[in-house]
């Protein structure tokens, strides 16, 4: 393993652009790939060199492991850091730069294969000792054993696809009666997403908190967690805002938690950057929910808690480098991370792609917006319609909710649709403040986040309303609103007079 000096990142959007900013840090050249619809993205213009690699739909660009390594050889890339998504979780492809003589960024083949499948994973971590979701190691044969192993374990029951997580191919069953047609429409499912029709069984856990571990692993068997994020916020099985510490946990569970992550990766022979996933039952009981192999989007809210930098550690780790940590270092204050998706709440989060028209960015202390778009710049449709993470750091977790509210008040969006105030509201919403919120939150409160009312007739003639008044208000103020004086500190101070009284 020697010095990286050329990294090609298989990405696209804010997560290539803040691999190559740490790249940029580092000393290393950058590469980008991108598709004939991200001819003007960010990622593109952040780079050193860029290679075309096809075209819009990712299956025919980002995910052709053959264009992603001739590009790779062409720039002469030492290493390719995958991000997250497309290729990330890809063994094959991990496989393809190991016979490249390229270094993939990210855990062995080995290692994504025994966490990739749900089913086999399930029967590692049990061997490992570590507590999984009660319930099935192995698919079943056919529903009439699916439904009797049902019967034994107690209803509600989750039929889970052994191929993929993600939610996809996931049924609850609360009576037997219906477990037939649930049966049949998980494994459809399964086949569908997955190509792989094997259903397997959990007991259902009510109102569970999804709490995950960073796990971080050197190539000398040095393996540490890096404490908690607090994911319950999602919906569709969506992440839409994460915070570290979980408002949930105690130091003695944190602690269990990480111990218990760190033996998971340990039995897969982890190395580099890894996420354990567990639900949190109603009695802070944790179970092992699956692994993610790769760096995940909510990575900031870590960096901000730890003040350590993962792409660089990851970087670092590929280069055979030690860990800098040799245990769990104690989280030091508070960090929020909210989403900003191009999509319209109010149309059920239909994505919005479009021309930016205006973007204003917040700023100030503690704030960090990793962003994948600029001003004037379209936002395609063939992709994720995230556009922006904002993540602030307080010293306590009632000063981060503040700031990061004040960031969304700063944060303007034009010519696309944005969920920036859906965000406002959720961090403003008692559930969400008062920290036990589980993942039905957001569906549960779904009405509520949407500023609602219960006729649709009544919100469409609120919503028309405000627009009006908005329009009338601006007019007014755009008459009455002094000009900022050129200079002078008196004329400065009867321009902030005169500011305050206008409005
Ligand atoms: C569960 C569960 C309740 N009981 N398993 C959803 C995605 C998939 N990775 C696991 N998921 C769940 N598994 C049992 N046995 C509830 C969920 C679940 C969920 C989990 C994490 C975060 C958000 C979620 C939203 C709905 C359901």
């Amino acid at each position: 393993m020697a010095k990286i000096r050329k990294i090609l990142v298989a990405n696209r959007g804010e997560i290539a652009v803040r691999v190559m900013r740490t790249c940029k840090e580092l000393g290393i050249a950058t590469v980008a790939v991108y598709s004939e619809a991200d001819r003007s993205a960010l990622h593109v213009r952040t780079a050193d060199q860029a290679f075309l690699v096809g075209p819009p739909p990712s299956r025919e660009s980002y995910l052709v492991q053959e264009r992603i390594l001739d590009a790779a050889r062409q720039a002469g890339a030492d290493a390719i850091h995958p991000g997250y998504g497309f290729l990330s979780e890809n063994a094959s492809f991990v496989r393809a730069c190991e016979k490249a003589g390229i270094t993939f960024i990210g855990p062995p083949a080995s290692a994504m294969d025994a966490m990739g499948e749900k089913t086999r994973a399930r029967q590692n971590m049990i061997k490992a000792g570590v507590p999984v979701v009660p319930g099935s190691t192995e698919p079943f044969a056919s529903s009439e054993e699916a439904r009797a192993y049902a019967e034994k374990i107690g209803f509600p029951v989750m039929l889970k696809a052994a191929g993929g997580g993600g939610g996809k191919g996931m049924r609850r069953v609360d009576r037997l009666e219906d477990f037939d047609s649930s049966w049949r429409a998980a494994k459809s499912e399964a086949l569908n997403a997955f190509g792989n029709d094997a259903v397997y069984i959990e007991k259902y856990l009510e109102k569970p908190h999804h709490v995950e571990i960073q796990v971080f692993a050197d190539a000398h068997g040095n393996t540490i967690h890096l404490n908690e994020r607090e994911c319950s916020a999602q919906r569709r099985h969506q992440k839409v805002v994460e915070e570290t510490p979980s408002p949930i946990l105690t130091p003695e569970m944190r602690a269990k938690m990480g111990e218990v992550a760190v033996k998971a990766a340990q039995a897969v022979g982890y190395v580099g950057a890894g996420t354990v996933e567990f639900l949190v039952d109603v009695h802070r009981n944790f179970y092992f929910l699956e692994m993610n192999t790769r760096l995940q989007v909510e990575h900031p809210v870590t960096e901000w808690v730890t003040g350590l930098d993962l792409v660089a550690w990851q970087i670092k780790v590929a280069e055979g480098e030690k860990l800098p940590l040799t245990r769990a270092p104690t989280p030091n204050g508070h960090a929020i991370e909210v989403r900003i998706y191009a999509e319209d709440p109010a149309r059920n989060f239909m994505p919005s792609p479009g021309r930016i028209t205006t973007l204003r960015v917040p700023g100030g202390p503690y704030l960090r917006d990793d962003s994948g778009v600029y001003p004037g710049y379209t936002v395609p449709n063939f992709y994720d319609p995230m556009i922006s993470k904002l993540s602030v750091w307080a010293p306590t977790r009632a000063e981060a909710i503040e700031r990061a509210k004040r960031a969304l008040d700063e944060y303007v969006v034009k010519g696309i649709t944005a969920n920036v105030r859906y965000l406002h509201a959720i961090l403003s919403h008692p559930e969400f403040t008062g920290g036990d919120y589980d993942t039905g939150f957001l569906p549960r409160q779904h009405e509520a986040l949407l500023g609602n009312t219960e006729d649709p007739k009544l919100t469409e003639a609120a919503l028309l309303a405000s627009v009006v008044y908005a329009y009338q208000r601006d007019q007014k103020r755009a008459k009455t609103l002094p000009q900022a004086p050129s200079e002078g500190e008196a004329g400065i101070s009867a321009w902030r007079r005169a500011l305050r009284r206008g409005r």
